[in-house]
C-alpha cells in the first residue's frame, strides 16, 4: 500500500483550520490519478523525490549536554558547516548542519545557568545563530547585528532566564535567513527548570521524550535541495513538497507502550501544519513555545505556523504491540485568499510503531495540573503599541506599519523591565505568524476574545491570522541595551524581503 496517500478524513482543529488559509499555496505532494488509481476511490499521492530514508528510522536529535568549566559555566560549541546528505538513494545532496551534515544538536540548557555558545562560522559564507524564544541580552541575541563572517568565531554568553521549554535555534542573517535554513541550519535549545524536574512529565531524550522537526523541502531534478524562489515563493514564502521528520521522509520510530512526550517544532520556512495522529489518538498538549500550559488540554489535531512549537503527550499503554500509529500532517492546497482548508492535503509525516517494553519510570497518568510559570500581566497604564502588517500586493513586500526593515533605522525603544500591550492588525490575506526576540509575552485576545488555554501560557511566536487583531502582553528586556531586538514575521522570505523592524530597550 502506498503510504503517500490523500487523507481528508481526519478532524481538523476547527479553531485553527483558516490557518491555512494562504499559508502554502502548494500541496505537500504532487497529485497523480486522482480518483482514477487502482484502487479506483483514493487519490494517490506520488512524492516527488524518494529520499533513501523513507521508511528508515526515525533519526533521534542527539542531545549535548555542554561541558561546565572551573567557573560554573555550561559551554556549548557549535559549528557551522557545509556537508551533504543522501535524500535519494546514490545522490549526495549538498546540505548545511550544526556539527553534523544536516541540522543541529538539541543542547539542554538549565535556568539560572550562565552558559556561552561558542559557534565557529565554517560555511564560506555570513551566518548568525539566534537563540530562538531564549531571553537573552540583546548582544548575545544572534539576530542581524550579530553577523559572524565567513571563518569567524563568536561567543554568545548569557544566563539562561527561560523558564522550562523547547526552543530552537537557526540563523538570522539579512536576507539569507530562508535559504540557509532550508539547506539544513536548525537545532534545539531543551530548556529545563526546577518546576519540570519536579514534574512527572516523560524526560527520557528519544526514549520516551522524543522531538520532531518537521520541514518541507523541494528538490532538483538532480536531487538537490531546490531554493530558487518562484514570485509566488516571494509572496506566499517557500513551500517544499516533501514533508521531512528529523531530515527524513516518512521515517519509522519505535515507541514504548506507554505515555510518551513529544516535542514538536514548525520549522518549516512559510508552511503551517496541522498535525494529528491516526487510531484517533488524542493530543495532550502540555505546553507551547515558551513553557507549559496551566493544564494539559485534549487536542484532536493541533495547528503549528513556522517557527512554533509545542510539547504534547501520548499514550500508547493500549496499543497492542507492533501496532502502528501514522503521524498526520496537512496544508492547504489552493494558494491565498482561496476561503478554506477544504482542499487539505493530508500526507503521513511518519509511523510510530509501538514496540517496546513500557519504561519503569513510564507514568500511569498524565498530571492534571502543570507548573506553569507566571503568564505576563499587563497593568491598566500600560503603554500600546500597535503594528499594522500590510502589503503583498502586485508582488510587493510585505511591511509592518508601512515600512520595510532598514538595518540602519531604529523603529522605537522600550523601557526596559516594564510590560507593554502590543497590538498586531493583520490588513493582508494571509496568515503572518509574528515573533519578538528578548522578551515574554502571554497572548491576551485574539480576534477580540480570550485565547483558548493551548494559547495562553508564554510565547514567543504566534500566527496573526488574515484581517485578524491579537494582542498580547510584552515584557520587555530586564537590562537595557542600545543593541536592536528583532521583530519580525516568521514566514522567512517575508523577513528576508523587510517584514521585520527592531527596537532598543532604554
Ligand atoms: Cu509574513
Amino acid at each position: 500500500m502506498n503510504k503517500f496517500k490523500a487523507n481528508s478524513d481526519g478532524p481538523i482543529d476547527a479553531g485553527r483550520r483558516s490557518l491555512l488559509c494562504g499559508m502554502a499555496g502548494i500541496p505537500l505532494f504532487q497529485m497523480s490519478g486522482c480518483g482514477g488509481g487502482a484502487s479506483g476511490h483514493e487519490s494517490v499521492v506520488t512524492p516527488l523525490i524518494s529520499p533513501a530514508s523513507q521508511g528508515a528510522d526515525l533519526p533521534i536529535i542527539p542531545m549535548v549536554d555542554g561541558s561546565v568549566d572551573a567557573a560554573g559555566t555550561r559551554n556549548f560549541s557549535l559549528v557551522a558547516q557545509a556537508g551533504t546528505t543522501t535524500f535519494r538513494s546514490g545522490v549526495a545532496a549538498a546540505t548545511l548542519g550544526y556539527n553534523g551534515q544536516l541540522l543541529g544538536p538539541a543542547l539542554r540548557l538549565r535556568k539560572g545557568e550562565n552558559v556561552a555558545m561558542h559557534v565557529q562560522n565554517n560555511l564560506g559564507e555570513d551566518t548568525t545563530v539566534h537563540w530562538h524564544g531564549l531571553l537573552v541580552p540583546a548582544e548575545a541575541d544572534g539576530g542581524p547585528h550579530q553577523v559572524i563572517a565567513a571563518g569567524a568565531r563568536w561567543t554568545a554568553s548569557f544566563t539562561v532566564a527561560n523558564a522550562a521549554s523547547t526552543c530552537w535555534f537557526h540563523p538570522h542573517a539579512h536576507g539569507s535567513t530562508g535559504r540557509q535554513v532550508v539547506m539544513g541550519l536548525a537545532g534545539l535549545l531543551i530548556v529545563d527548570d526546577a518546576q519540570m524536574a519536579r514534574s512527572t512529565l516523560p524526560d527520557t531524550w528519544g526514549v520516551d521524550d522524543l522531538a520532531l522537526v518537521l520541514q518541507d523541502k523541494r528538490f532538483t531534478a538532480a536531487g538537490q535541495i531546490d531554493y530558487t524562489l518562484s514570485a509566488s515563493d516571494r509572496t506566499n514564502g517557500y513551500t517544499g513538497d516533501v514533508l521531512l521528520v528529523n531530515g527524513a521522509l516518512a521515517p519509522v520510530w519505535r515507541a514504548p507502550s506507554q505515555w510518551v512526550r513529544f516535542r514538536l517544532l514548525n520549522g518549516c520556512n512559510a508552511r503551517a501544519l496541522v498535525l494529528r495522529l491516526g487510531n484517533s489518538l488524542p493530543l495532550l498538549q502540555v505546553a507551547n513555545e515558551a513553557g507549559l500550559l496551566a493544564v494539559p488540554v485534549a487536542r484532536p489535531s493541533l495547528a503549528l505556523g513556522p517557527g512554533e512549537r509545542a510539547e504534547v503527550l501520548v499514550d500508547f499503554s493500549a496499543m497492542p504491540a507492533g501496532q502502528e500509529v501514522p503521524l498526520y500532517a496537512s496544508t492547504a492546497q489552493g494558494g491565498m485568499g482561496m476561503g478554506n482548508a477544504a482542499g487539505a492535503t493530508e500526507v503521513e509525516a511518519m509511523r510510530i510503531r509501538v514496540s517496546l517494553p513500557k519504561q519503569s519510570n513510564s507514568i500511569s497518568s498524565p498530571p492534571n495540573t502543570l507548573p506553569a510559570a507566571a503568564a505576563v500581566v499587563a497593568g491598566p497604564g500600560a503603554i500600546n503599541r500597535t503594528f499594522r502588517l500590510d502589503g503583498g500586493m502586485m508582488g510587493g513586500a510585505f511591511t509592518i506599519n508601512g515600512r520595510s526593515f532598514d538595518i540602519g533605522r531604529i523603529d522605537f525603544s522600550v523601557p526596559a523591565n516594564s510590560v507593554e500591550v502590543w497590538t498586531f492588525t493583520n490588513a493582508t490575506n494571509m496568515a503572518h505568524p509574528m515573533h519578538v526576540h528578548g522578551v515574554k509575552m502571554s497572548m491576551l485576545t485574539r480576534a477580540a476574545l480570550a485565547p483558548p488555554i493551548y494559547e495562553q501560557g508564554l510565547r514567543d511566536t504566534f500566527v496573526v491570522e488574515a484581517m485578524q487583531t491579537v494582542r498580547v502582553a510584552v515584557q520587555t528586556a530586564e537590562v537595557a541595551s542600545a543593541t536592536p531586538l528583532m521583530f519580525h514575521c516568521h514566514i522567512l522570505e517575508h523577513e528576508d524581503a523587510g517584514m521585520m523592524g527592531q527596537f532598543t530597550t532604554l
